[in-house]
């Protein structure tokens, strides 16, 4: 195997193809968006990645990368292109995976082995098996092989995690299975576990399922820790000294284009079996409004002390810290129902100010210049940046923190669990 064929130079898809050409595969890369085939074929990745910018160099430079708008024939075909949502409906839009299918049915020849990374409801590597047998004229498990290998990469980390994580494989037949394993294994350290299409399909979807009902239990604490007067991330800090007890935190909600997605796609096939995994989705979408409700009661309160329109600095608006992307951003909705009807400052040191003010945000400030000018800082995404928060006059502010950064903030300083302890001290 050594000619391999990626398609979607996307998150996923641009660092495996450079990763795989880095450990030996001659390695073209198929988009069907031009422009950014030509930008990555002049060294630049079009996605912020550590480390990205030189391996890229490298590869286009030994000639074993290239990005192209024609998808070339190959040994191997990778698709990694996105699974979003079929318009308003929650049901997943397959049109990128299938088109691709086609297009790689018209180059399929004896031999190949076409693994498809990205996140799909179960059932559907079958059906792309079956679409490319029937577009090709091939036949499956005979002349070519089709297997499931779920990306597990979390941005920021991508090229450490490609090689270090376990992964799963799931064939349409063991020799599938088998012949991923062996395209895999030229750049992974991690365990590759074998298994069928199926069983890998609703592995990913499980992992992120799973994390979605830990955040909705961790929103369900803090809705009833703030009804008890009590520190939701204390709490959630002690019981995880338990050792068998793993909360994760409570937030403004939960954005991205994975976890918040792909609960769907069981609750799409399996809608009697899967309603834990709904209430979860609807706890952490009521999330951004629970904490839209509570600058509301501030904002009424402030107006009865005689603050006529109380400013409001909001900080954060990425789907999470120290990230560059807002995608289905639960702190950018927050926003934006915010710059409807208050006099609203936002800071995102993550994001151009161009970019911001396209959104329509006009009132656009660094850290100490928004609390400075605001009656209510309101805290969304706990980026490093605002770790320097306390250092600036808060006396006056009305703070609400979403994400937990003062609670960080004073654990790193102390060193200690602080807020229970200053509470308990006020009370004797
Ligand atoms: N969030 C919380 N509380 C937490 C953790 C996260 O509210 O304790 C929120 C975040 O703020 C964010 C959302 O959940 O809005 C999702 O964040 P995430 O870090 O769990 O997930 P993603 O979307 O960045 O990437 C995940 C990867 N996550 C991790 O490894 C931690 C990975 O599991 C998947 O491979 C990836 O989705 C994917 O592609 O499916």
């Amino acid at each position: 195997m050594k000619l391999v064929s990626i398609v979607g130079l996307g998150y996923i898809g641009l660092p495996t193809a450079i990763l795989a050409a880095q450990s030996g595969y001659k390695v073209s890369g198929f988009d069907i968006n031009k422009d950014r085939v030509e930008k990555i074929n002049l060294g630049d990745p079009t996605i912020i990645e550590p480390g990205i910018n030189q391996r890229l160099y490298a590869v286009l430079g030994n000639k074993s990368f290239q990005a192209t708008c024609e998808l070339q024939e190959a040994d191997c075909f990778v698709i990694a292109v996105p699974t979003p949502f079929k318009d308003s409906s929650k049901k997943a839009d397959l049109s990128y995976v299938f088109d691709a299918g086609k297009n790689i049915a018209r180059k399929l020849k004896h031999g190949n082995l076409v693994i498809l990374e990205s996140t799909v409801p179960v059932g559907t590597t079958v059906k792309l098996a079956q679409l490319l047998q029937q577009e090709s004229g091939l036949k499956l498990g005979l002349d070519f092989c089709v297997a499931h290998c779920p990306e597990r990469v979390l941005p920021g980390r991508i090229f450490q995690e490609l090689v270090e994580n376990d992964r799963v494989i799931g064939g349409t037949c063991y020799h599938a299975s088998d012949l991923a394993k062996n395209f895999y294994s030229k750049f992974t350290k991690g365990k590759l576990y074998l298994t069928n299409d199926k069983t890998a399909e609703m592995v990913k979807l499980v992992e992120n399922s799973s994390r979605d009902i830990q955040i909705a239990l961790a929103n369900s604490i803090d809705m009833m820790c703030s009804k008890a007067g009590i520190s939701s991330n204390e709490v959630i800090e002690f019981a995880n000294k338990h050792p068998r007890v793993n909360i994760l935190k409570p937030s403004c909600g939960v954005g991205g284009h994975c976890i918040a997605v792909d609960p769907w796609f069981l609750i799409e096939g399996f809608r009697a079996e899967s309603k834990l995994l709904r209430q979860a989705r609807d706890i952490n979408d009521k999330k951004p409004y629970i904490v839209l409700d509570s600058v509301f009661s501030r904002i009424k309160l402030l107006k009865k002390q005689g603050v006529t329109n109380p400013r409001i600095s909001v900080l954060g608006l990425t789907f999470k810290p120290d990230v560059d992307d807002l995608r289905e951003s639960p702190a950018l909705k927050i926003a934006l129902e915010l710059n409807k009807v208050s006099d609203l400052a936002v800071c995102e040191p993550n994001i151009k100010e161009s970019q911001l003010k396209s959104i329509g945000f006009d009132n656009i400030m660094t850290m100490p210049e928004s609390v400075e000018w605001a009656d209510i800082v309101l805290i969304l995404v706990a980026h490093s940046e605002f770790m320097a928060i306390k250092k600036l006059d808060l006396k006056d502010k009305d703070i609400i923190d979403s994400c937990g950064l003062l609670y960080a903030i004073d654990k790193a300083k102390f060193n200690i669990f602080v807020q229970g302890a200053k509470k308990l001290e006020c009370e004797i």
